[in-house]
């Protein structure tokens, strides 16, 4: 039994529990933009009609018949779906089903989202490595300066002639990778270019939203101080003497649950790798064309980029198949990647569009492996596809979009048509819950979005409404997975300084990395997961790092998918 009563959760509640009591109705707890698809799921067995009440006066505004029940194998539920999108009035809501506890409030107005996607870029601030944060930045999660890395040591394993072992370089700033400390170039390169894109696609949004980063008012928009935070961490990976990659900066082992502050073991950078030097390449390229309207800020900055992004694309072709190896003096997270093609089809996209040389256009435009629903830390061809889309009209030849835009189209058909055979109306498939399963259903979003901007289809923007919603609320156990936001949030995230610094809620604007069956961290876990069924295979206790962590590239799919729905939805 996965809803456990108010009673038997309470008792687990000052721990961290398998999942808080859930009430029934299960909708995105953000609310709505006027215009958008508005579904909720309700267990079957309850009545076959529903209300929409107005919160505050408990009025009725709207009736509406559920749809027939279904078993979702991903949870094992029967339920029906509450359909309400013909509601358009601004307002608080709860959805009321005889037999079921009404839903928690949401709003539907045209700001739903404006809060979210701030907070889920300023979480990006409050990870910066190497910056004393002051309450006027950070609030109550002000704190001191943690990993400055500006003394940090080659390791044996990326040592290099000119960069003996032991070698003392710096490379500071950057954002941690996740719960831990450590700073990753593979995860850096997807989370990086998501919040780029986000910048690119919406930058109405973006020049409006105001973030408070440090950097706040010095002409640039505040996401892209944000960016450019990692960007400059980015740049000190690579090897001035050969344009190689180092694959991550890291401690030897995990830090203990402590402050940054605290965390003061020595760091390392590891191992060149193929993987780290082509998703670099693609990042500095994509950031030399959407920062180049801001270049008079930063004279050269722009070439800089597009200069480092070939030189480590010229280190790739020559080392094409070096795979990160973990040395066994090294405990910490690996992002190995076997399979390279789709690294080497991103890097060359962006190289492509950035100079239109032909040996980067033969890569980025080689044939791809069958349907690639979404991109992910492992698979980045979709991030190759979506600039070529974007970028059609700045192509050599504009014709090369074509093949982007049919394969983003045979993602985003595959997630919808998914969706019309789901009992809860979701592009997911049971395989999706996987370590970070939310952000599988973010990157399916973002997808469809693109297929959206490329036609302008409703079900394309409907499905990624739809996806979003299981994101923040509308899921089995009831939760908004965000940290912060939604009536029902994680509390008890495996993330460092939300543990560590005596703060009883957690840092806000986190996606957590939700339900994942593998249970790897069970080991680890004195609190037992409640039920091994997907979807319902979360646990929100510190422990949990499998199923309730943080992580940059999680984060960076809501960051974009809320700009999305707030610019396009209408
Ligand atoms: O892709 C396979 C899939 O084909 C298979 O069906 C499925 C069955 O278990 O497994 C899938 O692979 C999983 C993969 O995540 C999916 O992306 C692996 O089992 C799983 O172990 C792997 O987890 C990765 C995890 O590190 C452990 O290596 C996560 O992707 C990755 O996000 C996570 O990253 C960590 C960093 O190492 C350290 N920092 C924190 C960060 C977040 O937890
Ligand atoms: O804190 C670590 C987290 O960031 C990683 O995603 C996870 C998997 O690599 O590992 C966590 O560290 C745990 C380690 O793997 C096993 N011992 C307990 C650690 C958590 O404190």
């Amino acid at each position: 039994m996965h809803r456990p009563t108010l009673l038997a959760c309470a008792a687990f509640l000052a721990a961290g529990t398998a999942h808080a009591a859930a009430a029934g109705i299960d909708v995105n707890q953000l609310g709505f933009l006027p215009a958008a698809q508005k579904l909720a799921v309700v267990p079957a067995g309850a009545g076959s009609t529903f209300k929409i009440v107005d919160a505050a006066s408990g009025k009725a505004v709207f009736e509406g018949t559920l749809g027939p029940a279904a078993t979702w194998d991903a949870s094992g539920e029967s339920v029906r779906i509450a359909d309400f999108s013909g509601l358009r009035t601004a307002g608080t809501y709860r959805i009321a089903v005889a037999g079921q506890p009404d839903s928690p409030a949401f709003v539907i107005g045209a700001d739903a989202y404006r809060a979210l996607d701030a907070g889920a870029i300023h979480a990006y601030t409050l990870q910066r490595a190497g910056i004393a944060l002051d309450a006027r930045v950070a609030g109550p999660y002000a704190r001191a300066l943690g990993h400055p890395d500006d003394k940090v040591l080659v390791h044996a394993s990326a040592a290099s002639p000119k960069r003996p072992e032991g070698t003392v370089i710096a490379s500071p700033k950057g954002w941690y990778d996740a719960g831990d400390y450590n700073k990753y170039i593979v995860n850096s390169g997807i989370s990086t270019y998501t919040l780029l894109a986000a910048y690119e696609h919406f930058p109405a949004w973006f020049d409006k939203l105001a973030l408070n980063v440090p950097e706040s008012g010095n002409g640039m928009p505040d996401i892209l101080d944000e960016v450019l935070w990692n960007l400059d961490w980015m740049a000190t990976m690579q090897d001035p003497d050969d344009g190689g990659v180092y694959h991550k900066l890291t401690n030897k082992r995990f830090d203990g649950m402590v402050m940054p502050d605290r965390a003061t073991a020595p760091r390392y950078v590891v191992q060149k790798t193929t993987a780290a030097a082509l998703d670099f390449a693609a990042v500095m390229a994509a950031a030399s064309r959407v920062l180049a309207p801001f270049d008079a800020k930063a004279p050269g900055r722009s070439q800089r980029y597009l200069a480092a992004a070939e030189s480590a694309w010229r280190w790739a072709v020559e080392h094409p198949a070096v795979t990160y190896r973990q040395p066994p003096d090294i405990a910490t997270g690996t992002y190995d990647d076997e399979k390279l093609d789709d690294e080497f089809s991103w890097a060359a996209s962006e190289l492509y569009i950035a100079t239109g040389k032909d040996d980067y256009r033969a890569r980025a435009l080689a044939a791809a492996p069958g349907v690639q629903t979404a991109p992910g830390w492992s698979d980045v061809r979709p991030l190759g596809w979506i600039s070529l889309a974007q970028q059609r009209a700045h192509l050599k030849h504009p014709d090369d979009a074509d093949g982007a835009r049919r394969h983003i189209l045979a993602a985003a058909d595959e997630l919808v048509a998914r969706r019309q055979a789901s009992p809860v109306r979701l592009p997911m498939a049971t395989s999706d819950f996987v370590w970070g399963s939310n952000a599988v259903a973010l990157n399916q979003a973002l997808m469809l979005v693109q297929a959206y901007r490329l036609t302008h289809k409703a079900a394309y923007l409907d499905a990624a409404q739809s996806a979003f919603d299981y994101t923040l609320g509308r899921n089995p156990l009831g939760m908004s997975y965000v940290t912060g936001f939604g009536a029902r949030s994680p509390m008890h995230p495996h993330h460092r300084p939300s543990v560590a610094d005596g703060i009883a809620a957690p840092v806000p604007g986190w996606l957590v990395g939700g339900p994942n069956p593998g249970q790897q961290d069970a080991k680890d876990c004195r609190v037992g997961y409640a039920s091994k069924a997907p979807a319902l295979s979360y646990l929100d206790n510190a422990c949990a790092y499998a199923s309730n962590e943080v992580a940059i590239n999680w984060n960076a799919p809501l960051v974009y998918v809320a700009a999305a729905l707030q610019s396009l939805e209408r």
